[in-house]
């Protein structure tokens, strides 16, 4: 049924590229080409781990044997953000099917109607009803009776921190069902001296600006060290005015409006709070047009770790770029933040990305890439950008417990 879901959606990707398009203003062609193909995929992936959950044997002590079994945990509520609609979905949902559980999904209020169509699509490849449930509503009621309610057994939530610590204290408060968050980021990339100027703009660029920002993981700090530093500056600033803002449906669009009023007013905000703060505009700053929620391309620089714009995630197309010395200074600044949710190195030299690597604190390193997301590959974050990881084989652990089965062995020969 899984892998019947998969093909569905494939067959349908324009109509529900043109829903997350028309709800959350992302680009139509990337959702196309990307985000509803990963989501086949992350059907195909988890339908063929379906039966391949197995437990174990245990060596007991004297006269006893054991083994276990992984069994589902239950009735699972998903809780969504709006800035991958559809990647989000699949993301929870496809784990916990194959790990047994039924679910309860709460797509967000702003972006609810690529969900609606996925419960559509999962009655017609005969997912058996009251498995795969979709609940729109606020976050407030709809979200909030989820996390607190007596017979969800388990909640996976994607979103921000403040509301990741309500569902956390509401989970404590009920049942204590076992609660998954990701919880967004500030996230480093560090250049170096060595890379290439132009590759290491363009993975900097997309890291940044991919999805108007409204990305968790987006490269929102990215640290150059001061050999390369005017040079890739300069690369970043024509790259951002080279971008086209506008309709989600044209194809000659780079970037799409904002996904609504209250995101849209948030980064401004902290666009005038850089300025404000002493941080050099470089380019950027602005509303696009009369109209809608569309943002210029913005990059900050003359920033430090102690400013707002730096410290707090922005969820818009708004970069730090900052200039570092050595590879020690590097790690010490990237590190200093409340989050660690991704990052990422440019570098030739393999011992400078060895040491990186092992030194940052965060849930992902991307290596000479960025954004390079992988169904196989598990997602999650460090320290405030939350705990359990979607994504991989390590995701169906979230959905499923252990039982131990424990029997004597008579007439044992140990
Ligand atoms: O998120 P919320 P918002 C960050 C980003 C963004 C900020 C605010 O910085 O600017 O959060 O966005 C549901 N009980 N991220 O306010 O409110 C809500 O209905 C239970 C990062 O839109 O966290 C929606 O389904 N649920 C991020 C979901 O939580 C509640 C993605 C996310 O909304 C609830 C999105 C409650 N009390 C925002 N209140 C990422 N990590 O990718 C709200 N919700």
């Amino acid at each position: 049924m899984m892998m019947k879901l998969a093909d569905l959606i494939e067959e349908n990707v324009e109509e529900i590229a043109a829903l997350d398009a028309v709800n959350g203003g992302k680009l139509f062609t990337l959702c196309k080409a990307i985000d509803i193909p990963g989501a086949a995929r992350t059907l195909r992936y988890y339908a063929g781990a379906a039966d391949k959950i197995h437990g174990t044997v245990l060596k007991m002590s004297k006269g006893l044997q054991g083994y276990t079994l992984r069994e589902p945990i239950g009735v699972v509520g998903s809780i969504i953000p709006w800035n991958f609609p559809t990647t989000m979905f699949f993301m929870k949902a496809a784990p916990a099917l194959a790990a047994g559980c039924t679910l309860v999904v709460k797509p967000a209020e702003q972006t609810p109607l690529s969900a609606l169509y996925y419960a559509h699509l999962a009655k017609l490849a005969g997912i058996p009803d009251g498995v795969l449930n979709v609940v729109n509503g606020f976050g407030e009621t709809a979200g909030a009776a989820i996390s607190a309610h007596m017979d969800i057994d388990k909640v996976t939530f994607t979103g921000s921190t403040e509301v990741g610590r309500k569902i956390m204290a509401a989970a404590a408060a009920s049942n204590l069902k076992p609660v998954s968050l990701e919880l967004g980021g500030k996230s480093p990339l560090l250049i170096f001296d060595d890379a290439d100027i132009d590759q290491a703009a363009d993975i900097a660029f997309r890291g940044m600006f991919y999805n108007k920002g409204e990305i968790c993981v987006a490269s929102s700090r990215v640290y150059v060290q001061e050999g390369i530093y005017e040079k890739l500056v300069k690369k970043l600033v024509e790259k951002a005015k080279a971008t086209v803002v506008g309709d989600p449906f044209d194809p000659q669009v780079n970037q799409g409006p904002q996904t609504d009023k209250k995101q849209f007013e948030k980064i401004l905000s902290y666009i005038e709070h850089g300025k404000r703060e002493g941080a050099t505009l470089l380019t950027g700053g602005k509303h696009v047009g009369q109209k809608g929620y569309y943002i210029e391309p913005t990059i900050f620089t003359d920033v430090n770790e102690d400013m707002i714009i730096t410290k707090e995630e922005i969820f818009g197309p708004v970069m730090s770029l900052m200039k570092f010395k050595t590879m020690e200074e590097a790690i010490k600044r990237a590190n200093n933040t409340t989050y660690g949710l991704a990052s990422g190195i440019i570098t030739k030299n393999l011992n400078v990305a060895n040491t990186v690597s092992r030194s940052i604190r965060a849930g992902v390193v991307w290596i000479n890439c960025y954004t390079a997301f992988d169904v196989d590959c598990p997602y999650g974050g460090y320290k405030m950008s939350g705990f359990g990881r979607d994504f991989g084989l390590d995701a169906l652990n979230q959905y499923l417990q252990i039982k131990s089965v424990v029997t004597p062995i008579h007439d044992s020969p140990w």
